[in-house]
């Protein structure tokens, strides 16, 4: 199929590949295995400007959009996810600056972000507060010309390696979710601690720990947009960057898909190739169909956000949906196509169907993503009346 990509699009296309062909397949396995940090390849990455694909030119990144963003973590995704969950964490945190930092904010953290000489982590869950985001119980006390943060968030990615993190905290209890804003704080301010890092069933490249705030002092000049905006704040991150995250799923299907193909040709039985008996050509064209589908609708709510649309939930949550519901099934098939072969570590396919049983849960569960759309589908019921 051809997306029709422009010339700059297709070398951000061959440029992720490379990075992924060279520098994460050789270590995807280790770094799965010691639950590593991926260092070396996040410097790969900032070295070749990826990080800062999606930051304005003049904030020092390449003033690309979401289907930029969404290609490069596509082959990521296709060699890892989870380095590319590493990779996407640091726009998802970086977000709530760009939409809704003051021009000053924006020159302070962005060109260091693009640079990816420091990364960014998004605090928004705690114990209590996951599905329910509204539901959150960190505060952040207005105390003269500080901030005094208090509170734990959890499941944090990048937690502990980010240098900046964006947090949702409660400026007002009685206000409910309207009572919730949105700050900077950066690792080394006092008051503020990682937990441990958890010790995860997949993307174990990517680190996740719980952040701690014990009276964390930070100015208020680190406060984004206004008092009571976090959860608008949240909302319109999580907007942003669940295209993102349909992407990844595209891209671990892809992935999963192409491991698939090769052993089948490969393997042998009753005399024949497997891939030359229908039960699997069957399995492989679904797997391609869904590809292809989630391919198509990814790249066009990609270029509907770039378009500058306002309404982008409905879509974002349709993309995020579908990418990573095909990513599940399509690895967990994969695995079934290489039978005893796919279960073994040798072989990539089981990592993967590890790796993609995630996206269906982080930044919204589908299950929430199918509450944001059907909440969507009544207003446009009412209002089509
Ligand atoms: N953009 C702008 N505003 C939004 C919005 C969006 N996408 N979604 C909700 N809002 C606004 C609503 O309009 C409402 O505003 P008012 O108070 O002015 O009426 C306010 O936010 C509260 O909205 P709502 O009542 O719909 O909130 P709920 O508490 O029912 O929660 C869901 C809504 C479930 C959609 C939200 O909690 C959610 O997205 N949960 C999943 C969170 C998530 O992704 N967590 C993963 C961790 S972060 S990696």
């Amino acid at each position: 199929m051809d997306y029709f990509l422009t010339e700059e699009q297709q070398m951000i296309r061959d440029l992720a590949r490379q990075i992924a062909e060279e520098k994460i397949v050789p270590v995807r396995a280790e770094l799965d295995e010691k639950n590593e940090y991926p260092w070396e390849v996040i410097k790969t990455l900032a070295q070749s400007d990826m990080i800062g694909l999606f930051i304005p030119e003049e904030y020092g990144g390449l003033g690309k959009g979401c289907l930029e963003l969404c290609i490069a973590v596509e082959e990521l995704s296709r060699a890892c996810v989870g380095v590319s969950t590493t990779y996407a964490a640091n726009a998802l945190g970086t977000y709530p600056i760009l939409l809704f930092g003051s021009d000053e904010q924006k020159k302070k953290y962005l060109p260091d972000i693009a640079a990816g000489k420091r990364l960014v982590a998004f605090g928004l869950t705690e114990a209590n507060a996951g599905s329910d985001a509204g539901g959150i119980q960190t505060t952040a006390k207005l105390e003269g010309n500080e901030y005094v943060l208090t509170g734990t968030k959890q499941w944090i990615t990048n937690g502990g390696e980010a240098e900046i993190y964006t947090i949702i905290a409660i400026t007002d209890k009685a206000k409910g979710p309207r009572g919730a804003s949105a700050f900077v704080v950066e690792k080394s301010t006092p008051g503020f601690t990682f937990g441990k890092k958890e010790n995860k069933m997949g993307i174990r490249a990517s680190s996740t720990r719980e952040l701690i705030f014990d009276n964390c002092r930070i100015p208020k000049e680190n406060l984004l947009g206004k008092e009571g905006m976090g959860f608008i704040v949240a909302m319109k991150t999580l907007d942003s960057s669940r295209t993102g995250v349909g992407a990844q799923g595209l891209g671990v299907a892809q992935g999963a898909y192409e491991e698939a193909v090769k052993f089948a040709r490969q393997r042998h039985q009753f005399g024949h190739p497997v891939i030359s008996f229908q039960a699997v050509q069957h399995m492989l064209a679904d797997m391609a169909i869904e590809i292809e589908a989630a391919r198509a609708l990814i790249y066009s709510v990609a270029r509907y956000v770039d378009s500058g649309a306002k309404d982008i939930s409905k879509p974002s949550a349709m993309a995020k949906t579908f990418g990573t519901d095909v990513g599940m099934k399509v690895t967990t098939n994969a695995v079934q196509v290489m039978g005893g072969s796919g279960y073994m570590k040798e072989y990539p396919v089981e990592k993967m169907m590890r790796d993609a049983k995630i996206l269906q849960i982080y930044e919204g569960t589908n299950q929430i993503q199918r509450n944001v759309i059907g909440q969507e589908i009544i207003k446009e019921a009412a209002r089509n009346k």
